[in-house]
């Protein structure tokens, strides 16, 4: 794109009158000490790291081994998601529905007001201005945030596209979603998220952790944007994206949604194992996808991120070699340990030793973990060894499979099909997982998360549900929708299926199904590969486990409908009569 010659000229505080006036009337509110307008150049990243390393709020890391690699340190309060203090503030409570908590946006902005008054002193004012999405991309959607944490801007400059390009194409859109973020004290009694779909706006006090600090991420690009979907005709998702290319040169596209930590980083990224030869993987995303209906009758997506907020515990070069080798440069830490020599350290690596805890204090077993359960590592997209040569289309990349996923250690079998896309979103809506380190609360409980997002609905599911029925209904050529258990345990709590890149056998049967090439029989629940359907050539599972991954026990199963019954009653007669129907029909079959 040409640029004109106004734009050289003109300071970024001028590009977007609206933008302009809503950083004046916030900068009265916060009284901060300056304001920076972040351009997103190299430069100014730069200079933002070496005064973080000179204040102390960050810390270099051995530069031999992990080159341009820093650690931060959060509170030790400050460490996950707060789900209980994350509200959804619509006019009308039904909106926002029984599965957000909600407040009433007049007050909302009443007491957010309060707490912002005066709160950006001693400190700077950070304007940053980022698309979700390619910056060309006709699905992608920009946003403002302002913060008055440095360790945000860095992160955001990341995980997004920041800076004067979005600026300009939010000039140009006429429309933005307004993110206002301060750290205050880091008091969780004075902490909240609150989200305004309707204004399209955010205002998230007292945590400087991700998913409550990088408001472009779970608060815009899945709950607010789930919003802005419905309108307009799209789904916004917590899936990631993968593209499969067979041992015959074709590639596919699956959109994959897993709760958070269980696993969606490493599917991203998963590697072939050498027993299954010819197969490529290409990431386009690894937690969130904006699906859009296309003129094909297809579902095209496209990746709203440009980064990754991983999981740090547990990668090593077994588990995921991608992002092990990933994370060595370039890579911003969080609330990781350390060694003797500087080096970062986390449960699961198989080298090194830890000599300071995440919380700074020499390592001490009698504390917990060395590094924090939900330590994270923020690195660019690019610098993924598998990142797809498609991940920036501006139209995105069509998708095959839809697939839905918890951790279970019982009930869900290692795979099955719905049988077409309604009853795909009863699978999706009935997904439950054991809870993780991702958010504040009971580690290992099984609750309900339909279609990964629970916590990141922007609106009613009952609505939701319908929408996802209708987005179905104008698709000429649907995605087909699995579900996938990778965690599921015999009667000794051991694990049956080895999971990361041996999951690629059953991808590859749901890709072989989707071209009508492989075989399923047919259960209550939908379709199951029979054991002679995978590909288990050259792995170390029995058929005896292999039999129990893909049983389904109908008294359980009983158990199950009945309780996604109740559950759905929750939503009272909301839920669309079809969702009711679908759920007979599986009752029915169970006999
Ligand atoms: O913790 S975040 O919301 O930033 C990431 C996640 O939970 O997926
Ligand atoms: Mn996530």
């Amino acid at each position: 794109m040409a640029i004109a010659a106004h734009q050289l000229t003109t300071p970024l505080s001028e590009l977007s009158r609206d933008v302009g006036e809503w950083v004046r009337s916030v900068r009265e509110l916060t009284q901060p000490r300056a304001v920076h307008w972040c351009d997103g150049s190299e430069a100014e990243i730069r200079e933002l790291t070496a005064q973080l390393l000179r204040d102390g709020e960050l810390k270099p890391l051995n530069s031999e081994f992990f080159p341009g690699c820093t650690l931060a340190r959060s509170h030790p309060s400050d460490v996950a998601r707060v789900e209980h203090l994350t509200y959804i503030c619509t006019r009308s409570k039904e909106d926002a529905g029984p599965n957000n908590h909600w407040m009433d946006p007049e007050a909302a902005h009443t007491k957010m007001r309060d707490l912002f008054r005066g709160c950006m002193r001693e400190r700077t004012l950070y304007v940053i201005p980022y698309c979700m999405g390619p910056i060309d991309s006709p699905l992608s959607r920009c946003g403002v945030e302002i913060t008055d944490s440095p360790y945000v801007v860095l992160n955001m400059a990341i995980m997004t596209r920041i800076g004067q390009a979005a600026l300009e194409r939010i000039a140009a859109d006429g429309k933005f979603v307004r993110g206002l973020h301060s750290i205050g004290e880091l008091n969780p009694e004075r902490r909240f998220i609150m989200h305004f779909p309707e204004e399209l706006s955010i205002e998230s006090f007292g945590s400087g952790y991700g998913g409550n600090a990088l408001l472009g991420k779970k608060c815009h690009a899945l709950r607010i944007a789930s919003w802005q979907a419905r309108t307009e005709g799209w789904l916004a998702e917590h899936m990631l994206i993968v593209g499969l290319q067979n041992p015959q040169g074709e590639t596919h596209y699956l959109a994959c949604a897993f709760p958070s930590a269980c696993g969606k980083t490493n599917l991203a990224m998963l590697i072939p194992p050498d027993s299954l030869p010819g197969w490529k993987v290409f990431t386009v995303g690894d937690d969130i996808a904006w699906l859009h209906p296309g003129p094909d009758g297809r579902l095209w997506a496209i990746n709203p991120e440009a980064g990754y907020f991983g999981v740090v515990p547990g990668t090593n070069p077994d588990t995921n070699r991608n992002a092990y080798d990933m994370i060595r440069r370039d890579t911003l830490f969080t609330n990781v340990a350390l060694t003797a020599d500087n080096q970062p350290w986390w449960e699961g690596l198989t080298t090194g030793k830890p000599v300071i805890d995440w919380q700074g204090r020499p390592y001490d077993p009698k504390n917990g973990p060395a590094a924090h359960p939900n330590s994270r590592f923020t690195v660019s997209a690019k610098r993924n060894p598998s990142y797809s040569p498609h991940a920036e289309d501006p139209q995105g990349v069509p998708i095959t499979a839809l697939v839905f996923g918890g951790r279970r250690r019982e009930v869900a079998p290692l795979v099955y099909e719905a049988r077409d896309w309604a009853h795909g979103v009863l699978v999706g809506a009935s997904v439950a997982s054991e809870t993780t380190a991702a958010a504040v609360g009971q580690v290992g409980v099984v609750r309900r998360d339909p279609m990964a997002m629970q916590p990141f609905c922007g609106y009613n599911f009952a609505d939701y549900w319908r929408h996802w029925l209708n987005v179905g209904s104008k698709l000429a050529r649907p995605p087909r929708i699995y579900h996938v258990n990778w965690f599921r345990r015999d009667t000794n709590g051991k694990f049956l299926w080895p999971g990361y890149g041996e999951n690629l056998r059953v991808l590859s049967w749901m890709l072989d199904r989707c071209s009508g090439k492989a075989s399923a029989a047919e259960s209550p629940i939908g379709n199951l590969p029979r054991p002679e359907d995978l590909n288990m050539k050259g792995l170390n599972v029995t058929q005896d486990a292999l039999k129990a991954l893909l049983t389904v026990e109908p008294s359980q199963w009983r158990k199950e409908v009945a309780d996604m019954r109740a559950y759905l009653e929750k939503y009272g007669n909301r839920v669309p009569a079809q969702m009711q129907q679908e759920l007979s029909a599986v009752e029915k079959k169970l006999g």
